[in-house]
C-alpha cells in the first residue's frame, strides 16, 4: 500500500486504517512536508517514543549574552491498530522542518526502511523579522541535535537504502526510489533464531551475528574506583561474529551512506588493499561507525552490551577464561612493529591486523570472535566513572567529551591490562585510527 504523507491528512489516515493494518506492506512518502500530525507514528511502536530534543533560545539581552535554552520534546504514544506489515519512508531533500522531526523518530528508533536520498538537515523552527524596505529576514531560532547528541544541521535523516531519481528514470515516468521501497517491503523478514550458539547473516553486509539471549553479570574492574564492578542486567540482541571488516564496510561506501577510509589521523588505512579485504576495517570515526550500524540496521553495542559479550555470565577476564594467553588473540606479539611494547614469549602470526575471525580458540561464551585483540572497537557509549548501583540496558552518561574502545589492539600487549575484556579506554570520538574498528548490534527480534 501507499501513503503519500505529503498530501493525506490525518481524517483520510484515519479512514485508511482498516487497509493499513491488513497491508503486508506500506510505503510512505515523505518527499516533502506531512500533512499528517506526527500521532501517525503511534501505529509503528509498541513503546511511548520522543522526538530529539529542540533547544529553544530565550533571548533577553544583545549579543547573545546571557543565553539560555527551554527544551522541548515531542512524545508519540502507542496507538492501535498496530501496522505489522513491513514498512518503508520515501525522503529526501525536500524533507524539511517537522518533516525531520518526524523522520528523526523512524531514524532513532529503526521502525522502517528508509529509502532515497538525506533530508534537508534544516530542522529548527523558522523565525522571520520585517525590516523597513520591505526586507524580510529568515533565521533558525531553535537548535536539533540528533537523539545521540551528534548534529542534525547540514546532515539531515540519513537513508538506509541510499536511491537518487535519474534524469533517465523521470524521463522514462519512473520512479527509482519507489521501485526501490517496494522491493523493501516485498523482502520477506528474516525468522529470528532465540538460542545460544544460533546465529543470523546480516542482509545489508553479509554480516554473520551470533545471538546473545538476557542475562546478568558483574560488569568493571576488580579493585578499580571509576570503574568499580556492578552488576547489569540486559535484554537480549544480536552482535556482530566478527570486527566489521573492509568489504563489509564497502557495502555501505557503495550505497552512498559510509565514507571511504582512505585517510587516518592515525596509522595507514587498508581499505584500498585487496589483499586485506577480510582485515578489520580501521581509520574509522566514531560518527564513521555508528552511520555504519545504522545503515545496517542496527546500532554500536552499548559499553555493558560489549562487555557482556566479552565476559558472560561469570564475567570472565578473557573471552576463554581468567588467563591471559597471548597465542589466542592478535596483540603486539614477537611480530609486532612496535619495538618497545613488542613481547618475544609468543607469535600469534601477525604483524599487523588479521583478518576478522582469525583465532577461533578465543571465542567468548556466545559465540563472538575478536573481543581480546585485533583492533580496538568503538562502543556507543560516552565516557565517565560507572554508576553504584544495579543497572538494566544501561547506555551510559547522558553527555562527555570522550567514547569508549574495548578490547585491545594489535600494537598493544598486556602489562597496562589493554586486552583484558574488563578494561576500557576513553578516546576522541573524531580520531580516524588504524588501531580502532568496531562491529554493531542488531535488536533480537528482527
Ligand atoms: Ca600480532
Ligand atoms: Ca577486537
Amino acid at each position: 500500500m501507499y501513503v503519500d504523507l505529503t498530501r493525506v491528512e490525518d481524517e483520510d489516515f484515519e479512514a485508511a486504517l482498516p487497509q493499513l493494518e491488513a497491508a503486508s506492506g506500506i510505503i510512505f512518502d515523505l518527499r516533502g512536508y506531512p500533512q499528517v500530525s506526527i500521532g501517525t507514528i503511534g501505529h509503528l511502536i509498541d513503546e511511548p517514543v520522543k522526538s530529539p530534543q529542540m533547544w529553544v533560545p530565550l533571548v533577553t539581552q544583545p549579543d547573545q549574552q546571557n543565553l539560555e535554552f527551554e527544551f522541548s520534546t515531542w512524545e508519540v504514544e502507542p496507538k492501535a491498530p498496530r501496522f505489522e506489515g513491513r514498512i518503508a519512508f520515501l525522503t529526501d531533500g525536500q524533507a524539511l522542518s517537522y518533516a525531520e522531526t518526524y523522520m528523526s523518530i523512524i531514524e532513532h528508533y529503526q521502525l522502517a526502511e528508509i529509502v532515497g536520498e538525506p533530508t534537508g538537515g534544516t530542522n529548527g523552527n523558522v523565525n522571520q523579522f520585517s525590516i523597513p524596505g520591505k526586507y524580510t529576514l529568515y533565521w533558525t531560532g531553535m537548535k536539533v541535535l540528533k537523539h545521540d547528541g551528534s548534529q542534525h544541521h547540514g546532515v539531515g535523516i540519513q537513508p538506509t537504502i541510499f536511491v537518487s531519481r535519474t534524469i533517465q528514470g523521470i524521463a522514462e515516468g519512473r520512479d527509482e526510489q519507489i521501485e526501490r521501497a517496494i522491493e523493501a517491503v516485498k523482502q520477506s523478514p528474516t525468522s529470528a533464531v532465540h538460542t545460544l550458539g544460533s546465529t543470523t547473516v546480516r542482509a545489508a553486509d553479509g554480516m554473520t551475528m551470533v545471538y546473545v539471549p538476557d542475562g546478568e553479570f558483574r560488569m568493571g574492574i576488580t579493585g578499580s574506583l571509576a570503574d568499580h564492578p556492578h552488576a547489569v542486567a540486559l535484554d537480549s540482541f544480536r552482535i556482530d561474529q566478527t570486527e566489521v571488516a573492509n568489504n563489509h564496510y564497502r557495502r555501505c561506501v557503495e550505497a552512498g551512506t559510509c565514507r571511504a577510509p582512505t585517510t587516518c589521523s592515525w596509522g595507514e588505512p587498508t581499505y584500498e588493499d585487496a589483499a586485506r579485504a577480510d582485515h578489520p576495517v580501521i581509520c574509522v570515526t566514531w560518527q564513521n561507525a555508528n552511520a555504519y550500524c545504522r545503515w545496517a540496521r542496527g546500532r554500536l553495542p552499548t559499553e555493558a552490551e560489549w562487555e557482556y559479550v566479552a565476559r558472560g555470565p561469570d564475567s570472565a577476564i578473557y573471552p576463554w577464561g581468567d588467563e591471559f594467553d597471548g597465542t589466542r588473540l592478535n596483540s603486539c606479539d614477537v611480530n609486532c612493529p612496535h619495538r618497545d611494547q613488542r613481547v618475544t614469549d609468543y607469535d600469534d602470526g601477525y604483524a599487523l591486523t588479521a583478518p576478522v575471525g582469525s583465532y577461533p580458540s578465543a571465542v567468548s561464551w556466545c559465540g563472538a570472535l575478536d573481543m581480546a585483540g585485533n583492533v580496538w572497537e568503538w562502543v556507543a557509549d560516552w565516557h565517565g566513572p560507572y554508576p553504584l548501583t544495579r543497572q538494566t540496558n544501561p547506555t551510559g552518561p547522558e553527555s562527555g567529551s570522550e567514547r569508549v574502545v574495548r578490547g585491545g589492539s594489535w600494537f598493544d600487549y598486556n602489562e597496562y591490562g589493554f586486552l583484558r575484556a574488563d578494561n576500557r579506554h576513553p578516546y576522541e570520538p573524531r580520531a580516524a585510527d588504524h588501531l580502532v574498528g568496531f562491529r554493531c548490534v542488531v535488536p533480537a527480534g528482527e
